[in-house]
């Protein structure tokens, strides 16, 4: 196979420095990337004191027996006590912990004292429930207080959760109480969504009828729709938790006690059950959140927009923000709802200053209009942040120029569920950012780009992202499948964990996405990205979004197919596609012309935003349309078949 084509496709020549008052006052100085070069254990140790121990660790790292890795393995602590007790006992409790957005529009203050009432009384009652520590709870809820509450007491407790996305089926979530053994749900009623309330109590009663570990479901009210009630098992939240005693003692637990079990959907297969620790995961989302936000908690209002059902929700707005003493905003629903400028609407009421989000929804702005962020006052903002996926270098551009008035630094940060935290990313107050790059390993990260043979690449080449070092908040493990944990991210690569993401590296060493790797294209023997592909579309003032796939071809192997969504209900015109396909080849060169484009309406997309290319594929190749109960909208599917005028 040949690489270099990977490497040598889009030039990306604009640079954007750190503004000069941000990098004068920043967290992190570039003395981070040096300290942890010279000591890389010492640097985390150094990391690990960010957090308060009722015991020390004497050791860092145990790695005698790899890949199975031991952080801080003597050392004790609670993770709740440290996202919320330590900053009351330091004066803080005054301090807003969570300005919750409710998406009709109520809201609610809750500041660290409040919090720490609220996770101990929850605590409390999961302890009346019978829930002792390492009893695994199901956390099926939609984006509110009580679900950061939830979280929290099972921390506290040592009670591993594993939260669901509410937006899952009675099957996903059956599947996951199962393979958890979870003895205890909590949910609510229901939750808000696109203008209505949108029921989760039916299924779970649903999933927990087809299970027998399940001994309660706790409720909360929230929609205050009806709900089916299952006396002896399902109790209400306001009666159960409220009357609870508002103290609660913390009890330490072991450095690798486990902390939350979270699945990765997956596109084949059963979901992997992905097992996080306690105080390495907290050591590394803390340090994380600190260096990469530039979180200043005395002034920064925060605001993660991911749902708590993903990692990104788990690292960046309960464990990360919290154990950093931030205040931070929690919104339940949808950015269009009940207009397209909501989520400006709330950062201008909150005067947010950090913004995180991801590129699928940077592209949904950009479609729907510069008019719309215009109408708010963005100015509160200070720095920006994207993942969950390659964001196309124009998509950057628009985020900067008309979120960030031109002149926020953004970090688009790589991770993943199995990383825990941040692992890739420019700081904001040391690197020159590069429009749709991810740039740099974190101080005390280990990640290269290798070649088919597991060798580094020269600056310049392509190949497969590896991680070469273990870090703190790696996963344990898959919950309950070690061979599968070996098998699925260490036996690729040797001794590397093996990301499945393609990347390559720029002439400063600098490191790209590329995408999964079962996404790469190979054209006439050479591998192309979709990503690349992608991006060179969206650069197009036409184009709002592009999804593109390599479809089986007798000539070149494989043949590039696009689709795409036209910018602010562009008119498909004659000839436009024929430009499209121009352009790419313009940009990228004429291996990389796609050999069909089909503007459409929508993308298929997962849940929590990422494009699935294989049901395009599977269009594009003209087969029936494999398993779509990941999707967002199943419907997207058969909108897209029906504009194909012969899927040939
Ligand atoms: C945090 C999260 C992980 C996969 C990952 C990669 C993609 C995430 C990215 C990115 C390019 C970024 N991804 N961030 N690709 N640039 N900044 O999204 O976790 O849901 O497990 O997905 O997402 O492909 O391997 P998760």
């Amino acid at each position: 196979m040949s690489n270099e084509s990977l490497a040598n496709l889009l030039k990306e020549e604009r640079r954007f420095a750190p503004p000069a008052e941000l990098a004068a006052n920043a967290n992190v100085t570039a003395a981070a990337y040096e300290q942890a070069k010279a000591d890389r254990l010492g640097f985390w140790a150094a990391q690990a004191r960010r957090l308060s121990w009722a015991k020390e660790p004497t050791e860092t790292l145990d790695w005698s027996n790899p890949p199975f890795a031991k952080w801080f393995k003597d050392g004790e602590l609670n993770v709740a006590y440290n996202c919320v007790d330590r900053h009351v006992e330091a004066g803080l409790g005054d301090r807003t912990a969570i300005h919750f957005e409710g998406e009709p529009g109520d809201s609610r203050t809750i500041t660290y004292a409040e919090l720490q009432r609220e996770v101990s009384k929850a605590a409390n009652a999961l302890t009346e429930l019978g829930v002792e520590k390492g009893d695994r709870v199901a956390i099926y809820m939609p984006m509110i207080p009580e679900t950061v509450v939830a979280m929290l007491a099972c921390a506290r407790l040592g009670a591993p959760h594993s939260v669901v996305f509410g937006g899952f089926s009675a099957d996903a979530l059956a599947t996951r109480i199962e393979d958890a053994d979870a003895r205890v749900v909590i949910t609510s009623d229901g939750g808000y969504r696109r203008g209505k309330p949108s029921a989760l109590k039916p299924a779970v009663d649903d999933a927990v009828a087809r299970v027998d570990s399940v001994r309660h479901v706790l409720v909360v009210r929230r929609t205050g729709q009806d709900v089916a009630w299952t006396e002896g098992r399902d109790v209400w939240w306001h009666e159960v938790v409220d009357r609870q005693p508002e103290t609660h003692e913390a009890q330490p637990m072991a450095a690798e006690h486990p902390l939350f079990i979270l699945y990765t959907s997956g596109t084949t297969g059963k979901p992997k059950g992905i097992l996080h620790t306690s105080g390495g995961y907290l050591t590394q989302v803390s340090y994380t959140h600190h260096a990469v936000f530039d979180l200043k908690p005395e002034t920064d209002v925060f605001w993660c927009t991911a749902d708590v059902g993903w990692v990104t929700g788990h690292s960046y707005i309960v464990y990360g923000p919290l154990s950093n003493g931030a205040t931070q905003v929690l919104y339940e629903g949808t950015p269009d709802t009940p207009h397209q400028g909501r989520w400006w609407e709330v950062v201008q009421k909150y005067g947010v200053t950090i913004f995180y989000t991801a590129p699928t929804a940077i592209r949904a702005c950009m479609k729907w209009g510069d008019d719309i962020p215009a109408k708010f006052d963005l100015s509160s903002l200070r720095l920006l942040g994207s993942v969950g996926e390659p964001i196309n270098p124009e998509a950057w551009m628009w985020y900067r120029k008309h979120i960030g008035a031109d002149k926020t630094p953004i970090v688009d940060t790589w991770w993943q569920t199995e990383t825990g935290g941040i692992m890739i990313s420019p700081l904001p107050g040391v690197t020159e950012t590069k429009p749709g790059s991810a740039q740099v390993p974190l101080p005390g990260i280990s990640a290269t780009v290798v070649d088919d043979e597991a060798n580094e690449v020269p600056d310049g080449g392509g190949g497969y992202l590896v991680l070469t070092e273990p870090w703190p908040s790696m996963l344990r493990t898959i919950w309950g499948d070690d061979q599968r944990y070996q098998d699925t991210y260490w036996s690729r690569f040797q001794d590397k964990y093996f990301a499945g993401d393609g990347a390559k590296k720029d002439d400063d060493g600098d490191i790209w996405l590329l995408g999964r790797v079962d996404d790469v294209m190979l054209v006439s023997g050479h591998n192309i990205s979709t990503t690349e592909v992608e991006s060179a579309l969206v650069s197009h003032p036409k184009v709002a979004e592009a999804a593109v796939v390599g479809a089986t071809d007798p000539q070149t192997t494989q043949a590039i197919c696009a689709f795409v969504i036209l910018r602010g209900g562009a008119e498909e015109v004659d000839g436009l596609v024929e430009e499209l396909r121009s352009h790419v080849a313009k940009a990228l060169g004429p291996i990389a012309k796609p050999k069909r484009i089909l503007p459409v309406a929508e993308l298929p997309k997962t849940r929590s935003g990422k494009i699935m290319r294989r049901l395009l594929r599977d269009v594009a190749e003209n087969r029936q349309v494999g398993d779509v109960t990941t999707l967002a909208d199943s419907t997207v599917m058969d909108l897209i078949q029906a504009k194909l005028p012969s899927a040939s």
